[in-house]
């Protein structure tokens, strides 16, 4: 099949996976899931990082959901093992904890129809505000997104966020590799960008996370994030922007 045909059965038949990572949301899993219809997506994947407290007992009851135990760890590891079994051209990485307001998800949709490769819920556009945020976390996520902006030619307002849509192919396209390191979110828009794919936010809020703990830890992430920025700096090139670069002898 031709790209130009592919990315047309995509936009016109686009197939949604509902990404869920969960460690120990019982209390804010339990308010935030009544209120996502289903019928927005095609399938909702919740990757169980060994919860204790009751979540994965839930989300069973609901049946919804595909459910599966996380055998690697943190964040990252689940968004690799929802990768190897999501049916979805599209992905969209949400957070049960009530940091995602699942009303958002429809627009993400439709924002994705036309065209996009990634849509991010921005937390700080056009008025969007973190309730989430500490004094850390508000200066690590501005910081990051400047940075990125600068060096990869980007205007983001939130380069972090979980909440986001994207194709499932960019993540083969894109060659990601990190499994293990909590850099995802930040891979891939650096790399959308510099293979000149289309990214693109809406202004959404984020809540406080509504109950548990969270999980996140700013000092290790934002170590691991800049690791990140100077390896993508440094040692990685779009294959697809290669040609640009490239003279006939
Ligand atoms: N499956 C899985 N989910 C996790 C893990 N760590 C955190 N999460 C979930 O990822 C989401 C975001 O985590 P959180 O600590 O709130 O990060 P923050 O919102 O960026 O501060 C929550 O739903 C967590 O339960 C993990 O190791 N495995
Ligand atoms: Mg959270």
């Amino acid at each position: 099949m031709s790209t130009y045909f592919s990315e047309f059965a995509i936009i016109f038949e686009m197939r949604v996976t509902l990404f869920l990572p969960v460690r120990n949301e019982i209390i804010g899993s339990k308010i935030i899931m009544p209120r996502i219809n289903p019928r927005w997506v095609d399938e909702i994947i919740v990757v169980d990082g060994n919860s204790t407290d009751g979540s994965r007992e839930y989300y069973e009851s609901l049946g919804t959901c595909k459910i599966i135990s996380q055998k690697s760890s943190g964040v990252c590891g689940a968004y690799w093992e929802c990768f190897e079994i999501a049916t979805g051209d599209v992905i969209i990485a949400f957070s049960p904890d009530g940091n995602s307001i699942p009303e958002l998800i429809p627009a993400l949709i439709e924002k994705m129809k036309s065209g996009e490769d990634i849509v991010m819920v921005s937390r700080y556009l056009d008025g969007a505000k973190s309730f989430d945020d500490d004094q850390v976390t508000r200066f690590g996520n501005w910081m990051f997104t400047a940075i990125v902006n600068i060096l990869f030619g980007m205007r983001l307002t939130d380069s972090l966020v979980m909440f986001r849509a994207y194709k499932k192919s960019l993540v083969e396209r894109l060659a990601l590799d990190i499994k293990t390191l909590p850099v995802f979110e930040l891979q891939i828009v650096i790399r959308a960008a510099k293979a000149k794919l289309r990214i693109s936010e809406i202004p959404g809020d984020e809540p406080k996370r509504i109950g548990g703990k969270r999980k996140m830890h700013p000092l290790y992430n934002g170590s691991c994030l800049l690791y990140l920025i100077l390896k993508e700096l440094f040692f990685w090139r779009s294959p697809e922007s290669s040609h640009e670069t490239t003279y006939p002898s």
